[in-house]
Formats: structure tokens, C-alpha cells, sequence
């Protein structure tokens, strides 16, 4: 991998943004005030583990201030930065049931943007990473008013910019505008989010698999035999692949994005949709690795080309190195499908 030359995330937008003369700006503004939300909310992350050592109540800090649950905090966090620079004109929140309005003064923004504002946070008191996941689209109303339901209801195609946060051992953020993969990690020391992962490429194939293997009972016929495929021995096609499961989908896709795997969360017999969200989980992360070289789908079709019918939606996924998503594909369309109506 060749040096990187010592590039803050600031420096790395505005070094995309002018690769495009009709730019603006607004973007990467855009892109600039989620990293400032990521920082605050990791922070926030990062000392939660000290609640009790603290001497924090159930509910209230030492100050007396309210101490609120992690994932309300970062949804607050993320409203606070994004909804007043002027370049929104609606979002929408894992933690919100409907679309969050912008400000009147500042709501005829061109952009859309939904977020998870912390993924897998039932992970934070044991200590397991979490994350913070974003999409960005732009409006397709009439901008002489405020955002609609029809701007955040667009397949994710459409997607202008998505990203995520990684709050781990390290606080990372990964990001893709359509011009590659890259990743930055906040040096805390100064705050700065510094390019530590230039344009990253997953394998053609991986041997890492991840999926929640206590719910195979439940599973489509063709999806346990590809798991049972993969626990077979053959050296050509490096099987048996590991098992690695965090149960935080931003880690798991991280992980299997840079070493090569494959991550699956079904549909099942008890879940028809499975059980992550469309909209703000999957097609942000279905746009990052297909920058990155590799493929997203809920097991028949494209992710990105799903239209959503409503905010919320579940999806089945798989995502991964292509080949894998391609071999897990071709195991359930080859096994009588499971009639999860
Ligand atoms: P299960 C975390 O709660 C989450 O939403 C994702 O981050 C993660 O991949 C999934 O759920 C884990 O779900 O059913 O395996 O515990």
C-alpha cells in the first residue's frame, strides 16, 4: 500500500470536491458537520462505559443533568449538527418514526439525508463497538419548500454520499461520494479525523463468514446448505471459512470489508424481512462496498435497486465480497424457496 501523505478528512472532501467543477460545496459542508457530530457522539460513546464509575444515577449525572440512553444522545447529536447549515430540507432517524423536519429558516437545502445514529448500541456495556451509519441523496421535490416523505423514500441508487462511524478501539470514519472508499481515524489529540485507509478494495472472494448461526432452524433451505458449505474442507476455495460474528453490523461489514467475507442477516421463517432496516443501514453500507469492489443484495435483487415503499422498511441482506454474495445467491435461487409470506 503506498504512503499516505498526512491528510486530514477536511482536506480529503475538499480535495474530492474540486474534481468536480460544478460543485459547491454544500456536500462537502455536509460531510464536514457529520464528522463534527461523530466526534461529540464518540466522545460521549467512549466515556459511557464510566457511567457507574462515574458516579452517574439511572437517570441523572453528577451535575444533576439528565443522563440520556446513548442512542438518544447520538440522534440528538446528529439533529443538532445537521439541521441548521442550510444544506438540508428534510432527514430521517432510525430513532424517529416520522421525517424530521429542518428549521424553517434553513429547509430549502438540496440535500437528504438518514442515519442510524447508533447501530448495535444494546453492544455499549459490554464494551463491543458500535456505530453511526449515514446516506445522502439529493431532494427531488420542488426546493422552494421544505423536504417530503417522497425525498427519503429513493432507492439507493440514488445515493449521493453514505458513510459510517466506528466508535472501537479506535473512532473511524468511512466514507464513499461515488469516488472510492476511504477511511479516516480520529487522533484524539487533537481531534483531527486522519486518512488512515486510502481507497479501500475488498477481495474478489473472502473466507470470513458472519451470520447469527442461533437462528438456522428458521432459515431458507438453500442458505444452510451454503453454510454447510462453507464448513466443508477444501483448500482450493480456502473452506472451511471462519466464523466471525460481532452482532454490531457496521463492525462485522468493517471487518469483512477489509480482510474479505461475507455478512448475511436473512429473512427467516419468524422474520419474513429479516431485520435490518433498508433505508439507513442497508443501502448506505450496499453503496460503500459495491465502491468498494464488491456486492450487495437482498438475495435476489441488487440492493441498491430495491424502491422502498416505506421509512422504515426491513430487508434481507447480504453483503460482501462479490463472489461470496454471488455463491450464496445461487445456493437459495437452486433449493425450493421458503414461503416466508
Ligand atoms: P442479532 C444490532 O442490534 C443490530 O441491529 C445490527 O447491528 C446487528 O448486525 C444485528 O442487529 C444483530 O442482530 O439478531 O444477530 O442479535
Amino acid at each position: 500500500m503506498d504512503k499516505i501523505r498526512f491528510m486530514t478528512l477536511g482536506r480529503h472532501i475538499y480535495e474530492q470536491e474540486r474534481k468536480y467543477p460544478e460543485a459547491t460545496g454544500e456536500l462537502s459542508d455536509l460531510l464536514h458537520d457529520l464528522s463534527l457530530a461523530a466526534k461529540v457522539i464518540s466522545l460521549e460513546v467512549n466515556k459511557a462505559g464510566l457511567v457507574d464509575i462515574l458516579g452517574f444515577t439511572g437517570d441523572h449525572n453528577v451535575h444533576g443533568e439528565n443522563v440520556k440512553k446513548l442512542d438518544v444522545f447520538a440522534h440528538e447529536m446528529m439533529i443538532k449538527a445537521m439541521d441548521h447549515g442550510g444544506h438540508l430540507c428534510v432527514m430521517a432517524s432510525e430513532e424517529d418514526e416520522d421525517i424530521i423536519h429542518i428549521p424553517e429558516a434553513f429547509n430549502i437545502g438540496k440535500y437528504v439525508l438518514l442515519f442510524d445514529p447508533l447501530d448495535g448500541s444494546s453492544n455499549i456495556d459490554a464494551n463491543v463497538s458500535i456505530g453511526t451509519i449515514f446516506s445522502i441523496y439529493r431532494r427531488v421535490s420542488p426546493d422552494n419548500g421544505p423536504g417530503t416523505m417522497e425525498d427519503c423514500l429513493q432507492p439507493g441508487k440514488n445515493q449521493v454520499a453514505a458513510g459510517y462511524i466506528i466508535y472501537g478501539s479506535s473512532t473511524i470514519f468511512v466514507y464513499t461520494a461515488g469516488n472510492g472508499v476511504h477511511g479516516f481515524t480520529l487522533d484524539p489529540s487533537f481531534g483531527e479525523f486522519i486518512l488512515s485507509h486510502k481507497n479501500i478494495k475488498t477481495p474478489k472472494k473472502g473466507n470470513i463468514y458472519s451470520i447469527n448461526e442461533g437462528n438456522y432452524l428458521y432459515w431458507h433451505p438453500g442458505l444452510k446448505k451454503y453454510i454447510k458449505w462453507l464448513q466443508e474442507e477444501d483448500k482450493e476455495s480456502e473452506r472451511p471459512y471462519s466464523s466471525r460474528y460481532i452482532g454490531s453490523m457496521v463492525s462485522d461489514i468493517h471487518r469483512n470489508m477489509l480482510y474479505g467475507g461475507i455478512f448475511m442477516y436473512p429473512a427467516d421463517s419468524r422474520s419474513p424481512h429479516g431485520k435490518l432496516r433498508l433505508m439507513y443501514e442497508c443501502n448506505p453500507m450496499a453503496f460503500i462496498i459495491e465502491q468498494a469492489g464488491g456486492r450487495a443484495s437482498d438475495g435476489i435483487t441488487r440492493m441498491l435497486e430495491i424502491q422502498p415503499k416505506t421509512l422504515h422498511q426491513k430487508t434481507p441482506i447480504f453483503i460482501g465480497c462479490e463472489e461470496d454474495v454471488l455463491m450464496v445467491e445461487k445456493f437459495m435461487r437452486e433449493y425450493d424457496v421458503l414461503k416466508v409470506e
